[in-house]
């Protein structure tokens, strides 16, 4: 995607329906594919959320964003339902001034626009327990409040998305490429992946053989994808929608385990300082399963360790699949940033293997 300029940044916040008039933008959040920038009111009385979504990474924003709108609008009947505020517990989409739900600038870039959910905390760590177990339950409850929405009619936005042996073999296309010269370096991590491949297949498999039932799922389920309540400490709001598709629990359950079960950061260089954390994945299957538990047979539950493991392995995979491609994916502030991030997925999966017979233990009976 090209940089987003001045006048490109100004252009599509004048598209948008806002209800009062835009003033200053700036660049907010710490996500990794999409450009995401606060917006404020001239008045500076209130602010929205305007984001280019990275259309590299999802070809058929028109589609998306149709997935968005149905799903929020589906929550919104769900929260008023129950008593809930419909304009803190959701996104909204808000549209641009010919009624659409983005905007297309001309140059490639599709743009959206929120409200701005205030009075919120994003957590990029761990800082405590019940902040986790927050995040779990919210995570839990999003599945079952979408556990009635029509599966079929939503758009695969990123295809094979948590397809994890198509990941590997993506990976195994970029090492023989190797365009960046940089795979001599990379014996250790290519060997742990290799001595991988068959469990890559354990999820998709059981799929495919009927045994895990097919949800509305979210897909990219880190810590900084839920918004938690300054003042209460409840999480009230499930952001980053751009991958909701059909797909297992054991993927929203995994990738959560992954970025959250540890105190350290993603792309931590010290691999010293990187250890799963089984107590925290206790406290994390504890508030999941206080939410969604209820929903699950046996087979299901034992897939969700198989989650936390394969989700963690794919994303290193993946990390390590852009270093070798020269990082064009995932964004990087540093040289090296993709290499320490696979790192990181390396030694959490690992730490997960040692604990995995007490982490099915704890699936099974909390
Ligand atoms: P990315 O796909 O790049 O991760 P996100 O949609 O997750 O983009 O947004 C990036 C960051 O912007 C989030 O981590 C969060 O801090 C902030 N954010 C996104 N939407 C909202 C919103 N509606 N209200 C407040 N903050 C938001
Ligand atoms: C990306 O968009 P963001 O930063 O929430 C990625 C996820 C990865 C994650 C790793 C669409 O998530 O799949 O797990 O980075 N999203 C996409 O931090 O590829
Ligand atoms: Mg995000």
């Amino acid at each position: 995607m090209k940089p987003v300029t001045e006048e490109l940044l100004r252009q599509a916040a004048a598209a948008f329906a806002f209800d009062a008039p835009a003033g200053e933008a700036a660049r907010y959040g710490a996500g990794h594919i999409n450009d995401t920038f606060a917006v404020w009111a001239a008045d500076r009385s209130k602010r929205w959320i305007l984001q280019r979504i990275n259309t590299d990474t999802f070809t058929d924003p028109a589609g998306l964003m149709e997935n968005v709108a149905g799903v929020t609008s589906y929550l919104r009947r769900q929260i008023a339902a129950r008593g809930g505020d419909p304009e803190r517990e959701t996104l909204n989409v808000i549209p641009t001034r010919d009624g659409k739900l983005y905007y297309d600038d001309g140059q490639g870039g599709a743009w959206r626009a929120y409200g701005f959910v205030e009075g919120t905390v994003c957590l990029q760590k761990v800082e405590n327990e019940r902040d986790f177990y927050t995040v779990a339950e919210t995570f839990g409850n999003f599945q079952k409040q979408l556990a009635g929405y029509p599966a079929a009619t939503l758009h695969e936005t990123i295809a094979r998305f948590h397809d994890t042996p198509n990941r590997y073999a993506n990976f195994e296309k970029a090492l023989a490429a190797d365009v960046m010269g940089r795979a001599k370096a990379l014996g250790p991590e290519i060997a742990f992946i290799r001595a991988r491949e068959a469990d890559c297949h354990v999820l998709v498999d059981q799929l495919a053989a009927g045994v895990l039932p097919l949800r509305v799922t979210h897909n990219d389920t880190k810590l900084n994808n839920v918004l938690i309540d300054a003042a209460s400490g409840k999480g009230i709001c499930v952001i980053d929608l751009d991958t909701v598709m059909p797909g297992l629990s054991a993927y929203d359950f995994g990738d959560s385990i992954r970025f959250g079960a540890n105190d350290c950061a993603e792309d931590e260089p010290d691999q010293s300082k990187v250890h799963f954390s089984l107590h925290l994945y206790e406290v994390f299957t504890r508030g999941y399963m206080a939410a969604a538990g209820s929903a699950m047979d046996e087979a299901e539950r034992r897939s969700l360790p198989w989650g936390a493991k394969l989700m963690t392995l794919e994303c290193g995979i993946r990390f390590l699949t852009d270093y070798l491609e020269g990082d064009h994916y995932f964004k990087i502030s540093r040289p090296d940033q993709n290499l320490d991030r696979a790192r990181t997925q390396f030694t959490l999966v690992a730490g997960m293997e040692r604990d995995f017979d007490e982490m099915t233990r704890l699936a099974l009976t909390l």
